[in-house]
């Protein structure tokens, strides 16, 4: 039997492609790690113990956080703050930015702490969405500029997922020894799939050529399946796997500039996904492309296999 590569192994190695590397990133991707196991044993054991159900309070986009959307990011600040790697912390929990004084480190992580929390208190998989950037004078980058970017998924089992610019590879983790096994290396996303997933409640709201294309998918060479979780991270990770497109456009009636957060979803997801061979478009272009203008921009989404974002992009033109 060949010996299972843990995530450690695996980052380190990869480190070894950067001869002036002093270890920083693999902390900081191991610290990551070690939130997201903690994050995932309180979920274990959500229906227990009283962390299920609402806070009362409501998060900067006025949506109300449910309780383990705070204990996550809790979990995930302290850890973050804590590590000498982090200059700054930016958490779709969070109205600012938090700076790190009293250390020098030498990255940027913006986190979703638990995207798709609305699904907790019905058991279905959530995730951890982190991005991560070098330190620089501006705060906010283009995503272009990302380190790495990946997700810590909850679902059936607990996967970390992840690109550092040099493809994107998936770790089990093994819950008897507690540490992510190499399970999934060097994703490749199906140049084409038959799946799609977006919230058709708002298709009230769809323009021309968004319904246009919608149309498409259900009568079009080929017909496709829908699958909607509400999660994101979720989502985009069938569609990682299987093939096919995820979207949240925008539309003037429910989102004008879309639902989805720009530096927390949007950009981290679609670097992912460049770096697994697919691709990710926006009404404006090329998401990674857009020098954020706010900690909380939104943004449209649609992201996936290279032919099927082709082909909404080909709607979208005319
Ligand atoms: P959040 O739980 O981080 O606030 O996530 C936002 C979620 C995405 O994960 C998901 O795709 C979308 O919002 C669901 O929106 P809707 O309820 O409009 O379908
Ligand atoms: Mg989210």
């Amino acid at each position: 039997m060949n010996k299972p590569i843990s995530l450690t192994e695996f980052i380190l190695d990869e480190e070894k492609r950067f001869p002036k590397a002093k270890g920083n990133f693999t902390l900081l991707l191991s610290q990551l790690e070690y939130a997201g196991k903690i994050i995932a044993s309180h979920l274990r054991k959500a229906g227990l113990v009283d962390i299920l159900g609402k806070t009362g309070e409501k998060n900067v986009y006025e949506e109300e956080v449910v309780k383990l959307d705070q204990l996550s990011n809790d979990i995930l600040l302290q850890t973050l703050t804590s590590s000498q790697q982090v200059h700054a912390v930016a958490s779709e929990e969070l109205e600012d930015i938090h700076v790190v004084e009293k250390h020098n480190g030498e990255y940027l992580v913006f986190l979703d702490p638990l995207d798709g929390s609305s699904n907790v208190d019905v058991n279905l998989t959530i995730g951890t969405i982190f991005s991560i950037y070098h330190r620089s004078d501006s705060l906010l980058q283009p995503g272009n500029k990302q380190v790495a970017s990946g997700y810590i998924l909850y679902g059936t089992s607990v996967m970390f997922v992840y690109t550092s610019g040099k493809g994107v590879h998936g770790f089990t983790l093994d819950p008897s020894i507690g540490t992510f096994l190499l399970s999934h290396p060097d994703i490749r996303i199906p140049d084409e799939g038959d799946i799609y997933s977006l919230s058709e409640a708002n298709s009230i709201g769809f323009d021309g050529p968004m319904t246009s294309y919608l149309q498409s998918m259900k009568q079009g060479r080929k017909q496709l399946k829908a699958r909607y979780s509400g999660t994101m991270v979720a989502d985009m990770h069938r569609v990682l796997l299987k093939g096919g497109i995820f979207l949240y456009p925008s539309d003037p009636v429910h989102y004008p500039e879309g639902k989805l957060r720009l530096l927390f979803e949007v950009n981290p997801l679609s670097f992912l996904i460049q770096h697994a061979g697919g691709k990710a478009v926006c009404r404006r272009g090329n998401p990674l492309e857009i020098t954020p203008e706010s900690l909380h921009q939104r943004s449209d989404i649609a992201i996936g296999s290279r032919k099927n974002v082709e082909e909404y992009e080909s709607f979208l033109n005319g």
